[in-house]
């Protein structure tokens, strides 16, 4: 390459210029459409996205937000943030958003410090048993600068038990409840949660990364009348490009706003924008932006309704065969995308799972079960979901035999023939529901 290029006189070939990272991507698309893809947090994205996401809007700075900006020459991005926003609020019917977070766990740690200081008293769903690692972990920024208090679902029924969130609730008197998770197949019940934040005066976040497509379709209940603050990310099943946002609840507008030195009100949406930037971010993602803001147009169609409800129908029908072939489904089920599976009743721990899958040509995450007695490198269970192949077309037929594939291999998990053979039946299968086949 020369020293002074100038970058599309020419069409530039990056096999040429970099034939390791084009043969790297390659690869991946080849992994990426002759694998069953079943991790619950991942999706595949439009062509329009990510068209979207490689174009040269990642050469601008736009510090700040669309008309003000810390940068000249943002005319053009501040189109494509304002669409963003708009259609994010018209998506979730949402006050306000910020579309700047560069992940879900930004996003959290964003929202945290727009209502919390350091050392103050954030209850979450404990980690094990289907929270996120910024609800509280340890090892996360959350449990390092945050008391926490963790609750979690029920040893019988698998679910969030109510009672004890309201009973370490009123004990612990937090600053912040979160409430949402990223292993958790039950609907949550924000009315309960924000009953027992207004008894002890705390904040609620809805942390809806998982759950968000499923809710801008409006086949789940919507967090948004209920929570002061919403957090997401923007990949899962909402399909869009990797990053996040934060919503701010339905008339929150007015009750939260926060007195500023000179004795004026913040509002909260001013207290958000103003911890993602200049708070926590430098200069936007503006192609992800880009990218962010054809994805929502793409949800606000009627299609991504029909998708939505296909994803569930998937997931529900796979947990039913499943359990008819003796797997213990989490809660005996799911009202949304995922399912977590508890292998103790197969002496199988996760670790083993997953690799013997992936092996097989089926991509799947090891995961903590609730009440797990292994490691979280080891883990006693599954996490699998339908949002990325539903995206492939697959329906209700393919999720019965991908039960069966699954069954065939945990079952004699160190039979190296089925393995092959299941392969092999994965193998034509993904070729009945091609994917991206213009890249290949
Ligand atoms: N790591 C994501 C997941 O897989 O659920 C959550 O951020």
């Amino acid at each position: 390459m020369q020293a002074n290029y100038n970058p599309g006189e020419k069409v530039e070939n990056l096999k040429q210029i970099d034939p390791e990272v084009y043969q790297s991507i390659n690869d991946e698309i080849l992994r990426q459409s002759d694998k069953l893809e079943l991790i619950a947090s991942e999706n595949f994205v439009s062509v329009a996205v990510l068209e979207a996401m490689g174009q040269v809007m990642t050469n601008k700075y736009a510090e700040g937000y669309p008309g003000k900006r810390y940068y000249g020459g943002c005319v053009f991005v501040d189109v494509a943030e304002d669409l963003a926003r708009e259609r994010a609020k018209q998506l979730f019917a949402a006050d306000h958003a910020n579309v700047q977070p560069h992940s879900g766990s930004q996003a959290n740690m964003e929202a945290y410090f727009s209502f919390a200081k350091f050392g103050d008293t954030i209850m979450g769903m404990n980690l094990d048993h289907g929270g996120h690692l910024t609800h509280g972990s340890p090892v996360n920024f959350s449990g390092r600068f945050f008391n926490i208090i963790s609750y979690g679902v029920s040893r019988q029924t698998g679910y969030i038990d109510m009672n004890e969130v309201e009973d370490l609730a009123v004990k612990e008197k937090p600053r912040i409840i979160v409430t949402g998770a990223s292993a958790y197949s039950r609907e949550i019940d924000y009315k309960a949660f924000r009953e027992i934040a207004d008894k002890v005066g705390a904040i609620l976040l809805a942390d809806i990364a998982h759950p968000a497509g499923l809710i801008a379709a409006g086949l789940l209940d919507s967090p948004l009348p209920h929570c002061h603050v919403v957090t997401t990310t923007t990949h899962k099943t909402l399909r869009g490009p990797r990053g996040g946002m934060i919503l701010v609840g339905k008339d929150m507008e007015n009750d939260m706003g926060q007195k500023t030195p000179k004795g004026k009100i913040k509002k909260i949406s001013q207290i958000i924008d103003s911890n993602v930037f200049p708070g926590f971010q430098g200069g936007p993602l503006m192609h992800v932006i880009a990218a962010k803001a054809v994805a929502f147009k793409e949800a606000l169609e009627p299609e991504f309704k029909v998708y939505s409800q296909n994803v569930i129908n998937n997931a529900k029908r796979l947990a039913q065969e499943l359990m008819e072939r003796d797997f213990q489904i989490v809660s005996k089920g799911t009202d949304m995308h995922l399912m977590l599976i508890d292998l103790r009743n197969k002496e199988l721990t996760g670790k083993k799972a997953e690799n013997v899958l992936e092996r097989a040509g089926i991509t799947v995450n090891k995961n903590m079960v609730p009440f797990d007695d292994q490691s979280p490198f080891i883990t006693s269970g599954i996490r699998i979901g339908t949002p990325a192949l539903t995206t492939r077309g697959m329906g209700e037929d393919q999720m019965k035999e991908i039960a069966g594939f699954i069954n065939k291999v945990l079952n004699d998990p160190d039979n190296e023939t089925i393995i092959e053979q299941v392969r092999s039946e994965v193998y034509d299968l993904c070729q009945q529901f091609p994917l991206y086949p213009a890249l290949k």
